[in-house]
């Protein structure tokens, strides 16, 4: 059987796509019989079958990830490596209308928002830690007259990456950029959800020039190839985005083979809007900010906290910007909003609508499927604006993850941080408001590993992303995201003799 099929994607575009495992540069396929079949969330049509590696392919990949770092990867300059990196970037450029319909068709995003903006920020974050490949060494330490030390910093060696559905391009750039210029080899598992983009941006990989081995991409189901990777002995990172729940899993079994782990998971993040703030501003950042790629981001800023003297002004205003937003077919150059990615999320989002009636919130707007215009298929979910929520509330505790926000009232600046500070989690974190000494107070005391001031959801290749509490452990992106790659090795130097 040949491990390609031809695809027309829904907006015309003819695609010859790879669908076997790629491992040491080539596709193969899968040992068993096993495939993942996806969906066009948008009609519930499938698209295609891909092959879904097993714990045996797993160990395939394993081995041609330890042979390329024992061969030829670890000799190639690190001037070198980061060039790779850039070819890299410049292909995924030329390549970037396909790329971005794969993205759209599988995942349901806007194909604008992935052709100007998930697309760029794979390419963005490339050519960043390309430009770190040959700026990564360590330190001499002089200790006496006869000795000193010196640092090395070295690839942590094998990384076993796992991503999730709802930025497949750009979280494997996230995991690939700061591993290869470390000089690690990498496997990356991408969500059964979305397995196609990344197929395509695996068939660049030679093209750019990377020796077999450095970069392995298997598409397979969590519980199967996810957890053969994270219990390989050979395999001595993973790098985990998803679930709290399968990331304590993950880290779980990881501790077995005592692996170097880094881990980004779930959010509740908290937008504090003060009386003072720009009310405009405030709730377009708050709308982009949760209603952004349906409402599927870590760091959503899901709990809109509000100032009670501003909030019918705030709330009318918000409403105002989530009425201008045209949901429907992603393929659509007016789109804002396509479906949800799976039925389960889709119906795991109106759960948390009962939920949140049941508990007395009040529901301003939203909180039903959305019929698209010629059908009822897809797995569209209107806006859905909660208020009246209060902190003991499920839908004020628990991730959505979804076009899903509740707004909580309060008092006074301290209301605000105590309530804010509220949540298991502790990713991202956003402030309204002019006063800037009171910005630099409350974002000191946030718990949380982002603070936005009067913006929501800024990301940028350049600056640390992760959290603290139950979001994760680790950063990724910036310097801080090298750390994560590499292991400090001393060397102890003795210029003297023992008497
Ligand atoms: O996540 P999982 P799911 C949150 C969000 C969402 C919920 C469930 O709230 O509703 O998680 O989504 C792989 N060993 N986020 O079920 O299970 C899996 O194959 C090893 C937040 O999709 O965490 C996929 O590649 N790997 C989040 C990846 O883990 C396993 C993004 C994520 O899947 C595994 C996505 C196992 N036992 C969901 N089980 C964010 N932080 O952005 C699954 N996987």
């Amino acid at each position: 059987m040949p491990l390609k099929v031809n695809l027309k994607a829904p907006n015309g575009r003819q695609i010859t796509l790879p669908t076997g495992l790629f491992i040491n540069n080539e596709f193969i396929a899968a040992t068993n019989d096993r495939k993942i079949t996806t969906i066009n969330p948008a009609d519930e049509q499938e698209i295609t079958s891909v092959e879904a590696a097993s714990a045996a392919d797993v160990d395939k990949a394993v081995n041609a990830a330890r042979a390329a770092l024992e061969g030829e990867w670890s000799s190639i300059a690190a001037s070198d490596r980061g060039a790779l990196m850039y070819k890299f970037a410049q292909l995924i450029e030329e390549h970037k209308e396909i790329l971005a319909t794969l993205e759209t068709w599988d995942n349901g995003k806007p194909y604008q928002t992935a052709l100007t903006e998930d697309v760029p920020e794979v390419i963005f974050t490339l050519k960043y830690y390309a430009g770190w490949a040959d700026k990564i060494y360590g330190q001499t330490i002089p200790l006496t007259s006869q000795k000193f030390a010196y640092t090395l910093k070295q690839p942590v060696g094998v990384c076993g990456q796992i991503i999730p559905w709802n930025y497949p391009l750009a979280m494997a750039a996230w995991k690939l950029g700061p591993a290869l210029a470390c000089g690690n080899a990498v496997i990356i598992k991408p969500a059964e959800q979305t397995p196609l983009s990344i197929l395509y941006l695996a068939s660049l990989i030679p093209q750019a020039g990377f020796p077999p081995g450095v970069i392995n991409i298997i598409n397979g189901y969590g519980r199967e190839a996810g957890t053969a990777l994270v219990e390989h002995p050979g395999v001595d990172k993973i790098a985990f985005t998803g679930s709290s729940l399968t990331g304590k899993a993950v880290m779980k079994l990881a501790a077995a083979t005592m692996k170097n782990i880094t881990l980004e998971t779930g959010g509740k993040s908290p937008l504090l809007v003060f009386k003072d703030a720009d009310l405009d501003q405030a709730a377009k950042w708050a709308h982009g900010g949760i209603m952004g790629n349906q409402g599927q981001i870590c760091t959503a800023t899901s709990r809109l906290l509000v100032h009670e003297d501003v909030l019918e002004e705030f709330i009318s205003r918000f409403i105002d910007v989530i009425s201008k937003h045209k949901i429907g077919d992603p393929f659509s150059d007016d789109t804002f909003q396509g479906p949800q990615i799976t039925s389960d999320q889709y119906q795991k989002i109106l759960n948390y609508v009962e939920t949140g009636k049941k508990d007395g919130a009040k529901l301003v707007t939203g909180g039903k499927p959305f019929k698209n215009v010629g059908g009822s298929k897809g797995f569209f979910i209107e806006p859905t604006v909660f208020s009246n929520v209060t902190e003991n509330m499920t839908i004020f505790q628990e991730e959505v993850f979804g076009p899903f926000v509740s707004i909580t009232p309060f008092k006074e600046e301290a209301e605000a941080v105590r309530l804010a500070n509220n949540s298991s989690y502790g990713l991202g974190s956003a402030i309204f408001t002019r006063d800037y000494e009171r910005v630099h107070r409350v974002a000191a005391r946030l718990e949380a590993g982002m603070v936005w001031v009067n913006s929501s959801n800024d990301s940028d290749p350049r600056v640390p992303f992760g959290g603290v509490k139950q979001s994760g452990i680790g950063r990724e992106l910036g310097e801080a995201g090298l750390a994560a790659y590499t292991q400090t090795k001393s060397v102890h130097v003795n210029m003297g003799q023992l008497l």
